[in-house]
């Protein structure tokens, strides 16, 4: 997948949210979505990601998934300059339990969304990404149904394993 046209950019602020956000990437996979990875912080790197976001469309990237924790701008900043859809993931730190980061990323005023996944969620931001693209893309679409499918048959069996 490697050597694909990544259509998906998973990004975070520093090289310390890998542990949350390797869940992201780890979905993408699963789904055989070819993606990139890079650490581009809103606060050290503000050109860097001003320059990232701005290039993403037109170099193929059909959504943005970003990763943040404390007074995570990241996100927000992305989204203001990209018209990709663009999926926050609140990444927890030492204090506030993450509560700063979900704050700093869902609280986005009126123009530039942020589709906001839960505290530490990057496993739903992949899957987010992976429907998202799946809009306009039959068999990614269809993966996505069978995935659903799956879990359907895991809670049955847990039902009937209960039961027994
Ligand atoms: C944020 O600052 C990053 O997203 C990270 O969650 C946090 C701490 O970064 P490091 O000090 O670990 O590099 O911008």
């Amino acid at each position: 997948m490697a050597d694909q046209q990544p259509r998906v950019g998973v990004i975070m602020g520093s090289d310390s949210d890998w542990p949350v956000m390797e869940a992201a990437t780890a979905a993408l996979a699963e789904f055989g979505v070819p993606h990139e990875v890079r650490v581009i912080s809103a606060h050290r790197t503000p050109q860097g990601m001003i320059d990232y976001a701005g290039a993403a469309a037109s170099r193929g990237l059909q959504a943005i998934i970003a990763g943040a924790g404390g007074a995570a701008h990241l996100p927000g900043m992305v989204a203001s300059a990209t018209p990709l859809p663009v999926i926050g993931v609140p990444v927890p730190l030492k204090y506030l339990d993450g509560m700063d980061s979900l704050m700093s990323i869902v609280q986005m005023p009126a123009g530039i969304p942020v589709a906001t996944v839960s505290i530490a969620g990057a496993r739903n931001a992949g899957l987010l990404a992976v429907r998202i693209l799946g809009a306009a893309d039959e068999a990614l679409r269809d993966r996505m149904t069978a995935y659903q499918g799956d879990l359907e048959r895991m809670v049955a069996d847990k039902d009937a394993n209960l039961r027994e």
